[in-house]
């Protein structure tokens, strides 16, 4: 923070920063794992910073937290084993409850995340992300806190869902960007299972993410790509990588599709995510489509 101004300056955007205006800084501290950061800015609401990289603002969450979440949530026909990896402002886990009674009961939402003083700090400076999901009320919430490769490593064709919430892929989330992480994630999925990991902005990242599709590919059945907007992250934008396990992933079913809606009630409480939004995700220009496919 310099003249009253936070930049967002890292390894993997070189030569361009955002710029946000602090109002007042709240919290400052190192983890065991991460330097911690909340202010509140002017123009974005409260923001938390983990080493750096913005993770979160007030103001344009919503957009993310609701696409990681609902794109594979909604087509699944019946997730009732969810599993979010990182995630530890909650977030994700509020997304994902709203769909209990949605044409599918939760059984088990479990959260890993490697770092614990994130949940602290987020429940205390920014509950109203997690709207109270992590605070150990809710039974069918369990919270794991340790390194989700670890954890992926240890179950086997427990979940319908998996979304990684993970922050980028250098510092603490490295090894959730290779090999051995999307091969123990497979394991870890039930057959018709899908995975969604966060797949960084094609603006920055498109070979990383080429490659990284090129892995998955020969792991998944379907491998798919999204995206979606979000001022705050780096370039604005930022995609998701669907990965689906199981033959019904090359026969008739499509990340692109959504096989369930959100009623009326929930559809009234969401900012970013419907069912034309899911679809229209999937469309992307052509300079992205070519690196995608190795053309
Ligand atoms: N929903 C907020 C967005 C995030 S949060 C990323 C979370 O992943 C952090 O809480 C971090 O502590 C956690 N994390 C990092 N590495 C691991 C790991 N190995 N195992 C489990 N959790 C981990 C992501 C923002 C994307 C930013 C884009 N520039």
């Amino acid at each position: 923070i310099r003249d009253g101004w936070f930049l967002e300056r890292g390894a993997l955007w070189p030569g361009q920063a955002l710029a946000l205006e602090v109002q007042q800084v709240l919290y400052s501290g190192r983890s065991c794992f991460q330097d911690i950061l909340v202010f509140d800015s002017k123009a974005h609401g409260r923001v938390l910073v983990l080493d750096g990289a913005i993770q979160v603002t007030e103001r344009d969450e919503f957009a993310y937290q609701e696409m990681i979440t609902h794109v594979p949530m909604f087509v699944h026909p019946r997730p009732t084993r969810v599993l979010v990896v990182g995630g530890g402002d909650g977030g994700v886990l509020r997304e994902v409850l709203r769909h209990d009674g949605q044409g599918t009961a939760l059984e088990q939402v479990v959260l890993c995340e490697l770092d614990e003083e994130v949940i602290r700090v987020s429940r205390k400076y920014l509950p109203g992300v997690s709207e109270g999901a992590l605070d150990g009320s809710n039974p069918k919430v369990s919270i794991a806190i340790m390194d989700g490769a670890a954890f992926m490593q240890q179950h086997e064709e427990q979940f319908d869902v998996i979304i990684t919430d993970s922050s980028d892929p250098l510092g603490p989330a490295e090894s959730l960007y290779q090999e051995p992480f999307f091969r123990s994630m497979y394991a870890a999925l039930r057959d018709g299972g899908i995975a969604c990991i966060q797949g960084e902005s094609i603006w920055l990242h498109l070979d990383l993410i080429a490659r990284v599709i090129q892995i998955l590919k020969g792991i998944f059945e379907m491998v798919d790509y999204a995206t979606a907007s979000v001022p705050t992250y780096p370039s604005g934008q930022i995609g998701f990588l669907l990965c689906g396990k199981g033959a019904v992933w090359r026969e008739d079913r499509s990340a692109s599709r959504p096989v369930r809606k959100p009623s009326e009630p929930m559809q009234r409480q969401l900012r970013y995510y419907s069912p034309e939004m899911h679809s229209s995700a999937f469309v992307l220009p052509p300079f992205v489509q070519r690196a995608i496919s190795g053309a």
